[in-house]
């Protein structure tokens, strides 16, 4: 089984609010399909998402009603990113099922806490593709939280020991630096603990879910669970294909 995660940066344009990459998204879809892999997958939220929970400080748990209002709108907002996904998903043939966060887990102070997982391996049994991404939830500590794609990921992983978990992003992997303003990163082949120690702490968007290196964090965790763990570029065709088949593609590959 694989568990595969479309980050929100790469089927959505995260500057630019509810911008759906219809175009890449419908070829990520294809090469799903073609794998013809027993998966999992998990999407982002990507501008349907950080930009309005950063606005009404979703992630910082719930002081005021309004913000209630502001949880609903993102709420719709990435439904409505999960059903364009769907679509291209379904439209590549695949029998996609969504379930969202907000029915099926709980949070704890940030942390997620539950997971219905048999929901999951009922449809996975049944032959489906179950497809969840990053929400809002209901928090016992704050009353609502962000609950991430990564942390939905980490979840699954434990509990259905996938041989493979990628992470699928708009760069070739873990880079040396920041490719907006250093042109000279690099990729980084091999991810563990050091790598993490040694990134610089420079960064351009940092998302409500937390930075790049609270990614990474999440991704030597889930290698520690997960066969392999891979990081890819899926703006570039067949990169996603080739990884799902077992081919070695340009990526990083993280360990514990
Ligand atoms: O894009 C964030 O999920 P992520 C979910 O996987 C929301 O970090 C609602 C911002």
């Amino acid at each position: 089984m694989i568990l595969v995660k479309l980050g929100g940066s790469v089927i959505t344009d995260k500057s630019q609010y509810r911008r759906f990459d219809r175009e890449t998204a419908g070829r990520l879809a294809s090469e799903i399909a073609a794998a013809g892999e027993r998966m999992v997958l998990v999407h982002g939220a990507g501008s349907f998402g950080h930009i309005l929970a950063k606005e009404h400080r979703l992630h910082l748990g719930i002081t005021e009603d309004a913000q209630l209002r502001g949880a609903a709108e993102v709420m719709a907002d990435v439904r409505e990113l999960d059903l364009e996904m769907c679509r291209c998903l379904v439209h590549a043939g695949l029998p996609v099922v969504p379930l969202p966060p907000a029915a099926c887990a709980v949070m704890r102070d940030g942390a997620l806490e539950r997971l219905e997982l048999t929901t999951f391996l009922r449809y996975l049994d049944l032959g489906m593709v179950p497809m969840s991404f990053g929400d809002v939830v209901w928090d016992e500590v704050r009353g609502l939280s962000i609950c991430s794609g990564d942390q939905l990921m980490m979840a699954l992983a434990k509990e259905l020991r996938p041989s493979r978990a990628i992470f699928v992003t708009d760069v070739d992997g873990v880079l040396t630096a920041d490719p907006a303003s250093d042109p000279g990163a690099r990729l980084i082949e091999r991810v563990d603990r050091g790598t993490l120690a040694a990134l610089p702490r420079t960064q351009r968007n940092v998302d409500v879910t937390g930075s790049i290196y609270a990614k990474i964090q999440y991704m030597i965790d889930m290698a520690e669970v997960a066969g392999e763990c891979l990081v890819l570029n899926g703006k570039v065709p067949g990169r996603l294909e080739a990884a799902l088949r077992g081919r070695k593609v340009v990526s990083s590959r993280v360990v514990s």
